[in-house]
């Protein structure tokens, strides 16, 4: 780390100082989320040398199995948060229910969602996956916490963040001004800040999509890809690239550095299912960081931060990236909902 360098802390500090921007308690529990990941990120780092990888035989509440370093990194994250007094109450992928704040500690004005490790079935393989949360304002006079004072839409949120554990442990935050980017500097054991204001570029020649589940999704986002396929000799005229790193942090992550579309759109095997991500501890918090770095996040027709949450774990469909492809994505969807062939 130089001398010149700016550590997460003093970012926070001076946002709180000198730019009134967030207020204290918020910093600190923005301190407190960046602390576990650098615990969670050391434990990915020892991987099978520490025998954290693989299975274990319990399912989460969305059914899927649990991987050992889904549940420490649950467990690091909720220990990391309970005691600070900044918190009310905090929602993970790996709880079925939220947890309140325990009596023993202060309680605060925040709530806390996460999703501990995103990527799961990239453990194993030593593929980048990462942590993803976002933090919402509790309203003012409630007493006892519950699962509905979460069910906020995502243009609440208060502060957005993610960080992936790949050949580089990165924080990539935003506080509703932009979006920053501070890279873990292993030897000072501090997170330093490497980008500021990240923008996504308006155009970009590549999409990450699970391009298998192709002949499952609804007309419009086939028409979109159909074009996209077709390159140079199609409608659009130029030739796309594909990616599908498999972890959402990590895609995300590419579309905020260079550009792109991502996405995991709705279908049809699972027709009421809105799409397979987390309504509100994966796509609200990215959908905040792409917006805030002038890109657009939507459900087909939908803002994504506008949709308003009816249960904690709801899923959503997911398209977002650079501006340009996705209001193309946005206007398939309103033509076809509007009837025009799609
Ligand atoms: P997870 O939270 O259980 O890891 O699931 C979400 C992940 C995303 O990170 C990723 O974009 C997607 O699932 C990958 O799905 P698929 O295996 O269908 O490609
Ligand atoms: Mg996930």
């Amino acid at each position: 780390m130089s001398d010149h360098s700016v550590s997460l802390s003093r970012w926070l500090i001076e946002q709180q100082r000198t730019h009134g921007q967030i207020p204290g308690p918020l910093r600190l529990l923005i301190e407190q989320v960046a602390r576990a990941c650098k615990r969670i990120s050391h434990a990915v780092t020892r991987g099978a040398s520490s025998g954290v990888l693989g299975s274990l035989e319990t399912e989460n509440v969305q059914g899927e199995v649990q991987k050992k370093l889904d549940v420490i990194a649950n467990d690091v994250l909720l220990e990391a948060n309970e005691w600070g007094g900044h918190l009310a109450a905090i929602a993970s992928e790996e709880l079925e229910r939220i947890h309140p704040i325990p009596h023993r500690f202060p309680r605060g004005e925040y709530l806390l969602l996460y999703d501990p490790l995103d990527g799961s079935s990239n453990i194993d393989v030593n593929v980048t996956i990462g942590t993803i949360f976002s933090v919402l304002h509790l309203d003012e006079g409630v007493e006892q916490v519950q699962a509905r004072h979460f069910l906020q839409p995502g243009r609440c949120q208060v502060a957005a963040g993610y960080c992936t554990y790949g050949p580089q442990t990165t924080l990539v935050l935003s506080l509703g001004q932009g979006v920053c980017a501070f890279t873990l500097d292993p030897e000072q054991g501090s997170f330093v800040l490497t980008q500021e204001n990240l923008r996504i570029p308006a155009a970009t020649q590549e999409f990450a999509v699970n391009m298998s589940n192709m002949r499952h999704w609804a007309p419009p986002v086939r028409r979109y890809i159909d074009e996209c396929l077709a390159g140079s000799e199609g409608p659009r005229g130029k030739d796309f690239n594909m990616r599908w790193i498999g972890s959402m942090v990590a895609d995300v992550h590419r579309v905020l550095q260079r550009g792109g579309v991502f996405m995991y759109p709705w279908d049809r095997r699972e027709p009421d299912r809105a799409g397979k991500l987390r309504l509100m501890y994966e796509a609200n918090p990215m959908a905040m960081l792409v917006e805030q770095a002038g890109g657009m996040a939507v459900a087909g027709a939908t803002r994504i931060l506008d949709i308003q949450p009816t249960e904690l774990h709801q899923r959503a469909s997911v398209m977002l990236g650079s501006r340009d492809e996705i209001e193309r994505l946005r206007l398939y969807h309103l033509e076809a909902q509007a009837g025009a062939p799609a």
